[in-house]
């Protein structure tokens, strides 16, 4: 059977109306994305978060248009997915020259419509891939396959590829914070006219409350750690990550309020310091060279201070200000004061 590629018209659930690679075969198209590691979206028809493969086809049919930007629209949530890993993929190849999460040139499979009531996603070590659950009555049943959600489980894989961060303790919440990080990276490289880039995760996916996560003001939700303390080994993963957030909206745009991607940000520190961010691109650098090159399984927040402090001299020189302002951001977030 012969598969052609060729560009289809998607409208998502958040990403509204985008352009996305299918291939065609016979009479019918499909979503594989050969131009990005032959990743293929799946229908998981809510096989259970426990076997989500069980019952998963590849979405194909008999038109190259997919989705109506509906909840309901079993394809709207799989045209996110698409154009999210697409993007995802560019911006590690773009940025960093990264060919994929194992940098193999494959693609990482994905499965929308995981479970029942899902408000979560997942990335998969053992498939390379990924699950996206379809939300519940809280978040008004909107797919959890957001740009930065997709970003982020990507991310997931290349942590597991590179540092290999153990999922637990301070190791745990860099892992987090990584896939925070790169997610948000993500949305702003896809500059996507309805999902602009921001520092926070999650917030197109109508949570109560408006958002997932901040990095700009982790604690804002009133259980995420802003600044380090000797108990950030002993919380969730998904809470100490917010030093490591807070780190990197600090490193790149310094302190200060700001509005970014329309929303309020807040550049308030944890010991009242004050100066200029190195902007984003070159903090999320100085960051994957720390992840690729320094960080090992078992980095805590000293540890990620000091890769990200040589990843700095590397990048910029042992006496240049980026160096110099990556020190203040970790002080500012309380470590290594
Ligand atoms: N959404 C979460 C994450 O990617 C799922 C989890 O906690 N395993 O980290
Ligand atoms: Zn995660
Ligand atoms: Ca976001």
């Amino acid at each position: 059977e012969l598969h052609q590629n060729i560009t289809g018209t998607g409208n998502g659930v958040t990403v509204g109306q985008v352009s996305i690679e299918t291939a065609q075969s016979g009479s019918g198209y499909s979503l594989t994305d050969a131009a990005h590691g032959g990743t293929v979206v799946y229908d998981s028809y809510n096989s259970p978060q426990s076997n989500p493969r069980q019952n998963a086809r590849p979405f194909s049919k008999a038109t190259n248009s997919w989705g109506n930007g509906t909840n309901s629209s079993r394809e709207s949530a799989a045209v996110d997915a698409s154009y999210g890993l697409a993007k995802t993929w560019d911006y590690y190849k773009n940025t960093f020259n990264r060919s994929g999460i194992r940098n193999d040139g494959r693609g990482a499979p994905a499965y929308v419509h995981v479970d029942n009531s899902l408000l979560n996603a997942f990335y998969d070590d053992n498939c390379f891939c990924m699950y996206f659950g379809d939300g519940s009555s809280q978040n008004g049943n909107t797919p959890v396959t957001a740009l930065d959600v997709a970003g982020h489980e990507m991310s997931h894989g290349v942590t597991a590829a590179t540092a290999n961060l153990t999922y637990s303790g301070e190791s745990g919440g860099l892992n987090e914070a990584t896939s925070d990080i790169f997610g948000s990276m993500v949305e702003f490289y896809a500059n996507n006219s309805s999902d602009p880039g921001d520092y926070y995760i999650g917030e197109k996916l109508n949570m109560t409350g408006g958002y997932m996560r901040r990095m700009d003001n982790p604690s804002a939700d009133g259980r995420s750690l802003s600044c380090w303390n000797s108990n950030a080994g002993s919380v969730d993963v998904h809470l100490s990550s917010g030093i490591g957030n807070h780190f990197f909206y600090l490193a790149a745009e310094g302190t200060g309020a700001k509005t970014i991607g329309g929303r309020s940000h807040n550049g308030t520190t944890c010991n009242n310091d004050t100066f200029a961010g190195i902007g984003k691109d070159k903090a999320a650098a100085v960051w994957y060279r720390a992840l690729s090159a320094y960080m090992t399984s078992t980095t805590n927040y000293a540890g990620a201070r000091t890769a990200t402090l040589q990843a700095a001299a590397d990048l910029y020189g042992t006496n240049s200000q980026e160096r110099y302002l990556i020190s203040k951001a970790w002080a500012a977030v309380s470590v290594g004061t």
